[in-house]
């Protein structure tokens, strides 16, 4: 290294140490809220020059799974067409660990995919569930339905960890298995398509979706006592807790993913499940507490009932959702509600703190702060509210579908779509676009903050991007 990028790396870590907080799940923390009062991030790079651009990482074709950042490592979700490991080739769902400061590859749990094929694990589609990093465990559900615990450190630190020792792959590069829970022998779980949760903790249960759904038919629902939720013991990998509210009226999929927050006192666990209702369980008993039904009651599946894949947020003691569909599906009618999640029962009506109608389908989790909450569509519009009363602020349009959430950082919202745009837009009442690039291929993520750098799927691609660097190109030594 030249001196010249060795002070340019050395003002990108004074910059970053000013706000030190690593990104260790989905969201950020338990409540999901898409906030960081990180500073000093880019919000110009340019990935062809490597303006502001730390590294790259290579990902498989298809990449869904959320970066996570946690003691210095980054973990994302993709397939296996990017094959680090020709013992373990093929069509596979991959978990990939690389170095947070340099992007070096450390290793990879790799899951072949299921013999009963699309049904309940669709080809290429990879591993799509954003683990939760937890004193130096991850915890993800694989493509094959299982809950894993991995060691962070692999087999970096020469331990065998855990209840598993008996891996079949020891090497460097392999997965060091704590323990695994498997959703289809042990909770009769049938994953529609994929099972994608992103785990959650309180104490020492992790709360995961069992994505159980419907067979390829879409009309059987092969599993229909099988819980939508699940809570297991972290230390033991067994089961605690489960329910099955959603019994046989799942209307296809169940692929949202629990959040955690203490409302008015009860620390809750919020689940958006596959009738389209939200439900709240008491985190330690799995009692439930209460319900909310996010379709109006003459709405019609598939027309205008929509199942929920977004994320519930809570912020403040009130549960903010967006119902929608499969992307397959195409655009359509959508519902975004502010919840009062101090009420108990069927709160659809008592509960309903407000609800607005101008949104469409979104698979996208909200963003809220100083009033304001951001919601993102599937037809490509991000929404400015007021998160008290709905009342919207501003329309933006980004001309292309949203998969991924918007994220705000400081005083600045980054959000992605499926043309490989980010926009990066100023955070207040009045709409103004700062800034926007393109990540060379689709995004189907969410601009994930961490430690200094923020952390950006392409479809094949994993950037660290940074104020301040330049990436040094093979082809420029
Ligand atoms: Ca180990
Ligand atoms: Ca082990």
């Amino acid at each position: 290294m030249t001196r010249v990028a060795l002070i340019i790396v050395w003002l990108g870590v004074v910059a970053a140490t000013a706000v030190n907080a690593d990104w260790p799940m989905w969201g950020g923390t338990p409540s999901r809220n898409m906030v960081s009062s990180i500073k000093g991030l880019p919000t110009t790079w340019d990935v062809k020059s490597g303006k502001n651009v730390k590294w790259v990482a290579e990902l498989g074709s298809q990449s869904y799974g959320n970066p996570v950042v946690a003691s210095g490592v980054v973990l994302v979700g993709t397939n296996n067409e990017a094959t680090r490991d020709a013992k373990q080739a093929g069509d596979r769902g991959v978990l990939m660990a690389f170095r947070e400061a340099t992007g070096e590859f450390l290793w990879q749990a790799t899951f072949e995919k299921m013999s009963s094929g699309r049904a309940n694990d669709w080809p290429f589609q990879g591993i799509a569930s954003s683990p939760l990093v937890e004193n130096g465990t991850a915890y993800f559900v694989s493509n094959r339905g299982q809950v894993i615990a991995a060691d962070l450190d692999g087999f970096h630190d020469k331990i065998n960890d855990g209840l598993v020792k008996d891996e079949k792959l020891s090497g460097p590069t392999d997965p060091d298995i704590v323990w695994v829970f498997d959703m289809i022998e042990e909770v009769g779980s049938f994953p529609h398509n994929l099972a994608n949760s992103s785990p959650v903790s309180h104490g020492n249960l992790l709360y995961v979706s069992t994505s159980n759904g419907q067979d390829e038919s879409h009309v059987n629902i092969p599993s229909p006592k099988a819980p939508s939720i699940i809570a297991i013991d972290k230390t033991t990998g067994k089961l605690v807790w489960e329910d099955n509210s959603v019994g046989d009226n799942i209307l296809h999929g169940q692929w949202s993913t629990p959040t955690v927050g203490e409302i008015a006192g009860v620390m809750q666990v919020v689940h958006a499940q596959g009738d389209g209702w939200v439900r709240s369980y008491e985190a330690v008993s799995g009692k439930k507490l209460w319900e909310f039904d996010t379709n109006p009651k003459d709405a019609v599946w598939p027309k205008t009932r929509n199942e929920v894949i977004s994320t519930p947020v809570i912020f403040e003691n009130i549960v903010y959702i967006s119902n929608g569909q499969d992307p397959e599906h195409g655009e359509g009618v959508g519902h975004a509600y502010a919840i009062d999640a101090a009420k108990r029962g069927d709160i659809t009506q008592t509960g309903r703190l407000w609800h607005y109608e101008k949104i469409r389908r979104s698979i996208s989790t909200a963003a809220i702060k100083d009033g304001l909450i951001y919601l993102a569509d599937f037809s490509g519009f991000l929404h400015c509210l007021d998160a008290k009363t709905g009342t919207p602020y501003w329309v933006h349009d980004m001309f292309a579908a949203i998969w991924g959430s918007p994220m705000l950082i400081d005083d600045k919202v980054y959000l992605g779509d499926e043309d490989g745009d980010i926009t990066v837009l100023q955070h207040g009442k009045v709409l103004k676009v700062v800034a926007e690039q393109n990540m060379g291929s689709s995004v189907y993520s969410t601009v994930v903050p961490a430690n200094g750098a923020m952390f950006v799927m392409n479809r094949n691609q994993l950037f660290a991007l940074a104020e301040g660097v330049m990436l040094k190109r093979p082809s420029a030594q």
